[in-house]
């Protein structure tokens, strides 16, 4: 195939494509799926606490259906979130302690420590204490299955976090008690919003010396534009914190430092007992019962219904790196959080799109893949495909589909993870994720089926980078390295890739400066590639389509240095200032400009 011919059937491919309306970059992640409203679950309790055990059954999915149904019924997926520091990866790896899946919980930080977070697996998330990459794991607790997703909360790595918020039920919110709502977390609620993405809200770090838990919750209320109910209520904090009160159980739990304790290690008093509390926490019980008075006099009772539309939020209180306050949050995910919902989708009939809700009992086996990921095991090098499953049920030995290019796959071996560590797959129902190798093939937003259905699922997003840098190698006899290296990473999605249509050295585009550190240290350390990065005068790029070839041509003659193709095969027009978008759109004003790139090319989202 020319060149020319390349990216005229690229552009043949948007146009027969319809393209749901994406007004905001936002609300490009709103994807297929919309929480329907419960028709019950409704939780209201005469006296506060008004949060019961469990609720009468998982709203969305009938109590009598089949054996298929009853395995979503008994799945949990969801990401946890919040800007960087929070304590996500710490809080990942008390749930996996605490429901068993792990023995000892690994640090975050510390380069002398032996044993690292599970999450944090990566040579550089080791080094500097940070999560550059989501990590995917799934752990089994009372019964229920938990597919839990840790994100990394730097700006730079955000969208690896949108990502995974396109393959969730519910976020896990943490916030940090001294700071409040931060910044990203901010642009992670509107993300969550857009989506209507329930969310739970954990208040970490209360050892420290923090702020008042009525002003936390007052800020997390309006940056959320949601209530907050709490769960428990801290009494004191810092040096003074003394545990939890347990709205739920009526007890407090009294704090003791250190990670090697149990949930059932930490002494309760229950809170009807007030003379034994105000003698051993004096002013501060007092305080706090006023406080927590005051601030479920303030909030509305607990309401599931609500909770699960994103229009209410559970809050809980703790210290993660004290396994404090982690058991209640794991309860609220079974308890609280919904099982996999149906999502929408599109298939294509008589050459028109149609949408259609998949539920999650349907049988046939269908799923996103949402994340890539090369290299994570050194001694296997290969590249995991990660699937979220929508429906049906999988079984070792199953063919499935790409749809993009209507290939067969025959994964032989399908893993769900311990962070890196795989085991195989006997079976999988919807909420689950299912890792397979691949060599290339397939790419991020792919949609998976066993091939009995038509459909496809949209919603996975790329951003035009706004940094660029060119690529110039140490050593010339690692071509073929740093070009293997450079499409995997790109493929992946941890750096955008573009190769100029005039030839010369690759050119890596980026979001955040971050990822270009991290694309050179991994290049380094996984592919065996020195590279230096030279700045380039570039500062955007728009994603082209054109209504017919002829007018792509006039458009590609005019901009050859300009040019240049993405990871996807996607072309792009390169710009060194706003003014030469408008310019050129000025000049060929049938030409599509595109700020996003949805999967593969397949639906674009124009430029205003
Ligand atoms: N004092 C105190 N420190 C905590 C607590 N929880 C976490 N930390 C510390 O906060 C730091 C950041 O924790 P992480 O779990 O790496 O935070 P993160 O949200 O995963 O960070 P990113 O992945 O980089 O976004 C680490 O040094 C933790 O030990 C806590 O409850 N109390
Ligand atoms: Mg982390």
């Amino acid at each position: 195939m020319t060149r020319a011919e390349g990216i005229s059937s690229f552009a043949g491919l948007v146009i027969t494509t319809s393209r749901p309306p994406i007004s905001s970059v936002v609300s490009s992640f709103a994807w297929a799926m919309r929480m329907k409203l419960p028709r019950h679950g409704t939780i209201r309790g005469q006296t506060r606490p008004a949060f019961q055990a469990r609720p009468p059954s998982i709203p969305g999915v009938p109590l009598s259906a089949s054996p298929l149904a009853a395995e979503v019924r008994r799945r949990r997926t969801f990401a946890i979130i919040s800007h960087p520091d929070a304590g996500k990866t710490t809080l990942t790896e008390k749930l996996l302690l605490f429901s068993g899946a792990i023995q000892i919980a690994g640090a975050v930080k510390g380069r002398k420590a032996s044993r690292h977070a599970t999450s944090d697996w990566m040579e550089i998330e080791k080094q500097r204490g940070i999560s550059v990459a989501s990590s995917v794991m799934q752990m089994l607790y009372r019964d229920h299955v938990v597919n839990l997703l840790d994100t990394p909360g730097h700006k730079d790595f955000s969208e690896d976090t949108y990502r995974v918020l396109t393959a969730v039920d519910a976020a896990l919110m943490v916030i940090d008690a001294a700071n409040g709502v931060e910044a990203q977390t901010r642009r992670l609620i509107e993300v969550c919003r857009q989506r209507d993405t329930p969310i739970i809200t954990f208040v970490n770090k209360m050892d420290r010396e923090v702020r008042e838990p009525l002003d936390i919750l007052d800020e997390v209320e309006r940056e959320l534009g949601m209530p907050c109910v709490p769960m428990t209520w801290p009494v004191g904090k810092g040096k003074a914190f003394g545990g939890i009160m347990n709205l739920r159980r009526q007890a407090m739990t009294v704090f003791e430092s250190g990670s090697e304790r149990r949930p059932q290690d930490f002494d309760t008093v229950p809170l009807s007992d007030t003379d034994e509390l105000r003698r051993r926490f004096g002013a501060e019980y007092d305080a706090a019962a006023e406080s927590m008075e005051l601030a479920s006099g303030a909030s509305p009772e607990w309401d599931h219904a609500a909770f699960l539309a994103a229009r209410q939020t559970p809050v809980f209180f703790g210290s993660a790196v004290n396994n404090f306050g982690v058991m209640e949050v794991l309860d609220a995910l079974v308890d609280l959080a919904p099982a996999p919902q149906a999502r929408k989708s599109t298939a294509v009939v008589n050459r028109q799109p149609v949408e259609r809700m998949v539920e999650p009992d349907d049988t046939a086996f269908s799923g996103v893949v949402f994340k890539v990921q090369a290299n994570m095991d050194p001694s296997h090098r290969d590249r995991i495909a990660f699937v979220r499953m929508a429906s049906g049920k999988f079984t070792p030995g199953m063919k499935l589909k790409v749809q993009r290019t209507a290939k067969e796959l025959r994964p032989t071996s399908v893993v769900t993870f311990m962070s890196q560590r795989r085991e195989a797959v006997d079976e999988a129902y919807a909420g689950d994720i299912i890792g397979f190798t691949t060599h290339g093939g397939v790419q991020l937003g792919d949609t998976i089926t066993d091939g009995s259905v038509n459909l496809q699922y949209t919603g996975l997003p790329f951003f035009a980078p706004e940094l660029f840098m060119v690529v110039v190698l140490k050593n010339p006899l690692r071509t073929k390295q740093l070009q293997q290296g450079l499409a995997q990473l790109g493929e992946e999605g941890a750096i955008q890739v573009f190769r100029p249509q005039i030839g010369g050295p690759m050119l890596l585009g980026a979001v955040g400066q971050l990822q270009f550190e991290v694309v050179q240290h991994r290049l380094k350390t996984e592919y065996d590639c020195d590279v230096r990065l030279e700045g380039c005068p570039y500062t955007g790029a728009r994603w082209i389509t054109a209504d017919t070839p002829a007018e792509l041509k006039a458009f590609t003659d005019a901009y050859p240095q300009r040019l240049a193709l993405d990871a996807a095969d996607a072309l792009a027009f390169l710009c060194t200032s706003p003014y030469d978008v408008r310019l050129a759109q000025e000049r060929f004003p049938k030409i599509h400009f595109h700020l996003l790139r949805e999967h593969a090319g397949l639906a674009l989202q124009s430029a205003n």
